[in-house]
């Protein structure tokens, strides 16, 4: 490629998302030429000339995309909803990437009992708009603490009384002593398009919107 613009640009997350997504860029044709886990290379060729990949750390797909740094990605749904940015299309529910969002609690706190007694709860997360929406709407009031990783912790020291996090397998909750005490939502990850690279390069973008469309049934 000769110049940013002459060809696409996809930003994916290294780990599940790229491992996901390998075989719906295979549909499109798209095979990159090396996988970011065993290079420390932030932009990937791939084996075709007009189309790169770049490694970007997994909530800041939506603004790479937002910007026009890239012109498709592939985000969770749990980052999208935590990203306030405008100008992305979201065309398709890719089904990769699955996990839950849900309310975790140690394993003996009577959450139900907690949140019908009226109690302020304390609840870390990384995730404060989705927190916020899902208390509001139940009408419990809560303190919510921002981190930024490791919210299995919280609880077992006496920061929060709960968190909200994802769960795949359910192991890092067990492992913590820890249980799910509310599932908020399922989660997977959506194909997202800059909305003025889709006017500009439709020619390359628009088929590999559709073999990812077809690829996913
Ligand atoms: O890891 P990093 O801090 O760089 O960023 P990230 O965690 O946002 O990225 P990454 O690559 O780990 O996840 C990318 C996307 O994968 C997320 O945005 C989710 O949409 C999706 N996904 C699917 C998950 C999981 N499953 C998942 N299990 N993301 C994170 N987890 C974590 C979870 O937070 C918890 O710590 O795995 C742990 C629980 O897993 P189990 O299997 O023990 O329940
Ligand atoms: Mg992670």
């Amino acid at each position: 490629m000769n110049a940013v613009n002459d060809g696409i640009t996809i930003a994916l997350s290294k780990g599940r998302i790229f491992e996901e997504t390998l075989p719906l860029l295979a549909a499109a044709g798209i095979v990159p030429d090396e996988n970011p886990e065993r290079s420390r290379k932030l932009i990937i060729g791939t084996n075709r000339p007009d189309v790169r990949v770049v490694i970007v750390r997994a909530s800041d797909t939506p603004t790479y995309v937002q910007y026009g740094a890239a012109d498709l990605g592939i985000a969770g749904k749990d980052v999208l909803i935590e990203h306030s940015g405008t100008g992305l299309y979201q065309p398709l529910d890719l089904g990769i990437a699955k996990c839950r969002m849900s309310v975790a609690a140690p394993v003996g706190f009577d959450y139900a009992r907690a949140v019908k007694s009226g109690a302020r709860l304390r609840i870390a997360t990384k995730y404060l708009n989705t927190a916020r929406e899902h208390f509001a709407a139940k009408g419990v009031h809560v303190d919510l603490i921002k981190l930024y990783g490791s919210m299995e912790l919280a609880p077992l020291v006496g920061l929060a009384d709960a968190i909200v996090d994802l769960v795949s397998t359910g192991g890092t909750l067990r492992a913590n002593n820890l249980v799910e005490v509310e599932e908020i939502m399922p989660i997977s990850s959506r194909l997202v398009v800059n909305q003025a690279a889709l006017k500009m390069k439709r020619e390359i973008l628009q088929p590999v919107i559709d073999a990812f469309a077809g690829a996913i049934g």
